[in-house]
């Protein structure tokens, strides 16, 4: 099932044909209408009508974080003011967040491509969808909001937490299908499960869609497991109107990114140098559509390849690989590198642990990774206890080539956040 089937399905030299002409409108546009670009445009020596092909894209010069905090909040609105409707932002760890706009036709386009994504996953009318991303500033529950009102699904705004209220409302409207972060899926499926009620039998969940956190295959499998269902991976960032970017489809094997919207390259995150179909590096989008708040070579920093085979569901927009993470998550202990889902992994590939973890660095080059044990992986017994922490610290050490502490705990003692869970906290003196 399509919900745009003809660019959905559209063959690549005419994927390719559009891209280009949007590529070429996009830059005209931002060189006459955003200073920022402007000047950027002619420091990096390249005029609109260089661009002559999608190669040329790699003359543009990049977008970066730095400069979106650099405009806030308004440096680099593309349109009147007075047809701006819509406002969301992103917020960083410190300071001022990133302040991102929409027009009437980006919310509109933001719409579509989420109902692309949920067909794409097999939901339909008949679904009941509740909704348990942050509704406000964050962009995750409104665009999907939208999205999913327009395949004509009921939608529940529950918001996030409140887990009591959560299982009320599926059992009362009968959910089918939930939006939530990984993090607190795995969360709900342990609530629901102390309840002592079985998914499967109690409630009429069919789907999970999970994003707005980098998670890993197991915690997949495990959400699946827990609560009998089929979860796809969705991702998105504010930048580039917030969730809907790319989306598993029923194959669940890489996130197909709507290319007709967003032009994508993978590059080496270090030296610049764009990469090849399948080789791993950082993602970098520029919007082919957006009104309000273009971006030319938008720096995600989030680390993935391009999977080069065609996808069987007849969709020729390419896919992702699972995002692993983002350039900039990268610890380094002890002179070794590792990313923090490498940790999350091997956590979640022992079915003794729960699903609530926090990686804390400490001291001069400390690591010490707190976990809780899943409610029916102790019986109780000290000695069990202990020789399941030493089974952690070696798995983990064969994964990431440092001996850590691993520090147990009950079930329910970890902090719990109701957005992006916080999962690195690090207090080195270095
Ligand atoms: O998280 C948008 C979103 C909302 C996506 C709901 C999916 C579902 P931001 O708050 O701007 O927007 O954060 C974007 O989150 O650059 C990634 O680092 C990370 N991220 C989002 N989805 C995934 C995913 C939303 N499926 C940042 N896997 C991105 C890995 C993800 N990382």
């Amino acid at each position: 099932m399509y919900w745009q089937a003809e660019i959905e399905t559209m063959p690549r030299p005419e994927l390719e044909a559009l891209q280009l002409r949007r590529l070429q409108e996009v830059v005209r546009r931002v060189a006459t209408t955003v200073p920022f670009y402007r000047q950027a445009l002619a420091e990096a020596g390249v005029s609109p009508d260089d661009i002559r092909s999608l190669a040329d894209a790699r003359r543009l010069p990049f977008t970066t974080n730095a400069d979106l905090r650099a405009n806030y909040p308004d440096g680099l609105l593309a349109i009147p003011r007075q047809q701006v409707t819509r406002l969301h932002t992103s917020s960083g760890t410190t300071g001022k967040p990133k302040a991102l706009f929409f027009s009437r036709r980006d919310v509109d386009q933001a719409a579509e491509l989420i109902a692309r994504c949920l067909v794409m996953t097999g939901c339909t009318a008949e679904d009941v969808l509740q909704n348990m991303m942050t509704y406000g500033l964050f962009t995750g529950a409104l665009v999907l909001h939208y999205g999913a009102e327009k395949v004509g699904m009921l939608v529940i705004p529950a918001g996030p937490g409140n887990s009591e209220r959560q299982l009320m409302l599926m059992q009362d409207f009968r959910t089918t299908v939930f939006h939530t972060t990984p993090s607190y899926a795995l969360y709900l499926a342990e609530f629901i499960r102390k309840r002592g009620l079985d998914p499967r039998k109690d409630l009429a969940l069919r789907k999970g869609l999970v994003g707005a956190e980098a998670h890993s295959e197991e915690t997949r499998r495990k959400i699946e497991e827990a609560l009998g269902i089929d979860a796809y991976n969705s991702y998105g960032l504010s930048e580039m109107n917030g969730p809907g970017v790319a989306f598993e489809c029923e194959h669940k094997s890489g996130l197909h990114l709507w290319e007709d919207q967003y032009l994508l390259e993978i590059i080496d995150p270090v030296t610049g140098v764009p990469l090849a179909d399948g080789e791993r590096g950082e993602l970098v989008l520029t919007s082919l559509t957006r009104e309000a708040m273009p971006l030319l070579r938008y720096r995600t920093r989030d680390l993935t390849s391009v999977i080069p085979a065609p996808c069987p569901c007849g969709r020729t927009h390419r896919r992702l690989a699972r995002i692993t993470g983002r350039s900039d998550d990268m610890l380094v202990v002890r002179g070794v590198n590792l990313y923090p889902q490498q940790i999350e992994r091997v956590l979640m590939s022992i079915p003794e642990l729960g699903s609530n973890y926090l990686i804390h660095l400490r001291g001069l080059d400390e690591l010490t990774v707190k976990v809780e044990f899943a409610a029916s992986g102790f019986d109780g017994r000290v000695e069990n206890l202990v020789r399941l922490e030493e089974r952690v610290v070696e798995k983990l050490r064969a994964e990431i080539l440092v001996k850590p502490k691993v520090e147990l705990s009950a079930p329910g003692t970890l902090p719990v956040s109701e957005g992006k869970a916080k999962r690195v906290v690090d207090e080195r003196v270095l």
